[in-house]
């Protein structure tokens, strides 16, 4: 029987090079002749992602426990495919999952809206078998620039989501899942270290059988 294929997440924060490393990733696999889907959330495509879309760019306003449903509900609309697509032996790369959706969320200090609470409606979803952390210091992500117009890209919320990163992955299980890369580094570094650290993930889950466990 062909192994099963890997879930393999990279998160990080805005400007933490992830989209890059997810395509250099998935090219990687690729070349080595395995199969690979690279997906990233939002998918702004869907109508649901269409709305997150609205809503990032200012176009439209939205409460902030409703926001956050919709991006889980956009993970939700293509956890089944997911879950297909590892059975099939087909790999999936994505960039940002439920982390970000915990940590922007519960960034706006609404009380009653905490890292617990927004976790809620992840759960059941395809645990990935590594969470691949871009880590960027505060002086290097400036360095690359101002961020965009969209409605997370202010100081504020990006010091927020930092703090917050930290706290998710000091308990478990994200705290198993995390592999924490220094992203202040050259690009190639950088895709060198994210590859020793995806070869890693493959072996632990081949020599073992591990199986797609669930968020
Ligand atoms: P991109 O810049 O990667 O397109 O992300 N976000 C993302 C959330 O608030 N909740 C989520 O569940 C996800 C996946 C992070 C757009 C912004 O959306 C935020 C940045
Ligand atoms: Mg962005």
């Amino acid at each position: 029987m062909p192994a099963r294929g890997k879930l393999i997440v990279l998160e990080g924060l805005d400007k933490a090079g992830k989209s890059s490393q997810c395509k250099q990733l998935a090219a990687k696999l690729a070349a080595q002749g395995l199969k690979v889907n690279a997906i990233s959330f939002p998918d702004r495509t869907t109508p649901i992602g269409r709305m997150i879309d609205a809503y990032l760019k200012g176009d439209d306003q939205q409460d902030d426990h409703a926001i956050h449903l919709l991006f889980s509900a956009n993970r939700w609309e293509v956890a089944a495919k997911i879950r297909a697509d590892i059975d099939a032996g087909i790999n999936v790369v994505i960039d940002r999952y439920y982390y970000s959706g915990c940590v922007y969320s519960a960034a706006k200090n609404s009380d009653s809206l905490g890292l617990a609470w927004a976790r809620k409606p992840d759960e059941g979803l395809p645990r990935p078998d590594a969470v691949i952390f871009l880590g960027i210091s505060q002086e290097e992500a400036a360095k690359r620039g101002g961020w965009g117009g969209e409605k997370y890209e202010t100081k504020a919320i990006q010091d927020r989501v930092r703090e917050l990163f930290v706290q998710l992955q000091s308990v478990e299980p994200e705290k198993q899942d995390f592999v924490r890369i220094d992203a202040g580094q050259d690009l190639e570094e950088v895709a060198e270290d994210v590859w020793e650290a995806v070869q890693k993930v493959f072996k632990r889950v081949d020599l073992h059988g591990e199986a797609l466990r669930v968020v």
